[in-house]
């Protein structure tokens, strides 16, 4: 896609579906709510999802999330919302938690409740192709996962051979239901946090997806290789929508969509909270986006700030960064001003990845200056909770921007 100087846009395509929409609003919040109209106005967020929110992968065990959990509390951190990453799992399948390292997980989530904070855990679309796991069964009984000529596809994700199920197909979308019901009753978690739904897949190899026109279009943008499948499924692989390689960007909608169900099933009558890392126009209706895997780095601090303006005009103003970095051992100050900075994201969560050093606030130690400022940051952002309810509302109800840049005014 270039821009031209004329005014002018030039597409140069090799296939796919385009749909084209002018929208002529006298402003640009007027052009945002129109195209909010028509793709879906964003979903109101329950009150505590818009609290401070923590998150890491790697706690260590059960030991490990409850002790930073307590020293966060024992602080007077405002605080709502404790995350787990793929480590509570049982060899990190869906629908399932670690006995062993996450025993009383369970009572973990009804302690958070009891003192009036939620608790959101991590699922994947890749299922674990196992003959003896429940959902796989299930599903492979209702035929829901996407398939190609030779049978479902096998892909490969964190629970070793996986396969994927197709959110696009109202079978998949029900088998989804029923699992998440189920494993509700046994996990009482809040909220659903969903990654690697691009859909992405470890497996890279040439041998798997056949020689034509999808897998390898005459032109490819710079991805791997020079093929369209790069670390995801076959582009002529079928789902109930349509091929893969016309539907591939919805998949994160479509299971946006089919979790936004299982979780009316699950709190009738209340909102919970979805967050998602894929997203299409109209996934704002849904869910919540984080900006994915940044690093503990200056620039992607500031990076931060048109990331989240940009999801704002898209239609996903429930949106924020990583605080203090996702990959790389932050550091103080760092870590101190994105505190700061994030105290004032819509989503405000500091997520941390494996085997990087302890960046809750609470790890920097009761007299260290981050300790004290984040303290400061995240009351004043608790202070100006109403009036950030009213923006969402706004949003929500006529398609107004939550963080908007300073043109807008
Ligand atoms: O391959 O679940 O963006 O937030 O901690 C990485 C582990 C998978 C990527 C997510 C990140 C998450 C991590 N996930």
């Amino acid at each position: 896609v270039v821009l031209q100087p004329a005014p002018a846009v030039t597409y140069h395509i090799i296939g796919g579906i385009l749909d084209f929409y002018v929208f002529l609003g006298n402003n640009p919040e007027q052009v945002v709510q129109e195209y909010l109209e028509l793709i879906g106005r964003p979903f109101l967020p329950s009150y505590w999802s818009l609290g401070f929110q923590l998150s890491r992968r790697d706690y260590g065990g059960i030991e490990g999330l409850t002790s930073v959990v307590n020293r966060t509390r024992a602080i007077k951190i405002p605080y709502d919302v404790q995350y787990s990453d793929i480590d509570y799992m049982e060899e990190k399948k869906d629908f399932t938690y670690d006995k062993e390292h996450f025993k009383g997980l369970d009572q973990f989530a009804e302690e958070l409740h009891s003192k009036g904070q939620r608790y959101i855990i991590i699922l994947n679309p890749g299922i674990s192709k196992n003959m003896s796991y429940g959902p796989y069964e299930n599903g492979s009984r209702k035929r829901i996962w996407v398939s190609g000529a030779t049978g479902p596809v096998i892909g490969k994700v964190w629970p070793g051979p996986s396969v994927f199920p197709d959110y696009t197909n109202p079978e998949g979308t029900q088998w989804w239901i029923d699992e998440l019901v189920k494993f509700h009753e046994e996990l009482n978690f809040d909220g659903i946090w969903m990654d690697m739904n691009e859909v992405a897949d470890f497996l890279n190899n040439e041998s798997l997806c056949e020689h034509n026109e999808l897998n390898y279009p005459r032109f490819v943008p710079k991805i791997l290789d020079r093929k369209l499948f790069a670390q995801t499924l076959c582009m002529d692989t079928e789902q109930h929508w349509g091929l893969h390689y016309d539907v591939h960007s919805l998949y994160g909608y479509s299971m946006a969509i089919a979790t936004a169900k299982a979780m009316e099933n699950i709190f009738p009558k209340k909102r919970s909270f979805i967050l998602t890392r894929s997203t299409f126009a109209g996934s704002g209706k849904f869910a919540a986006h984080w900006l994915g895997d940044n690093e503990a780095s200056w620039n992607d601090l500031q990076w931060s700030i048109p990331g989240i303006l940009e999801f704002n005009l898209f239609g996903i103003p429930m949106v924020g960064a990583n605080i203090c970095g996702f990959a790389l051992n932050t550091s103080e100050e760092l870590c101190r001003r994105w505190m700061q900075l994030g105290a004032f994201y819509p989503l405000s969560r500091n997520h941390n990845g494996p085997g990087l050093m302890d960046q809750d606030p609470a790890a920097f130690g009761r007299n260290s200056v981050l300790l004290n400022s984040a303290i400061h940051y995240l009351n004043i952002r608790y202070n100006l909770l109403p009036y950030l309810y009213t923006l969402f509302f706004r949003a929500h109800f006529r398609g107004d921007t939550v963080a908007r840049p300073l043109v807008h005014e």
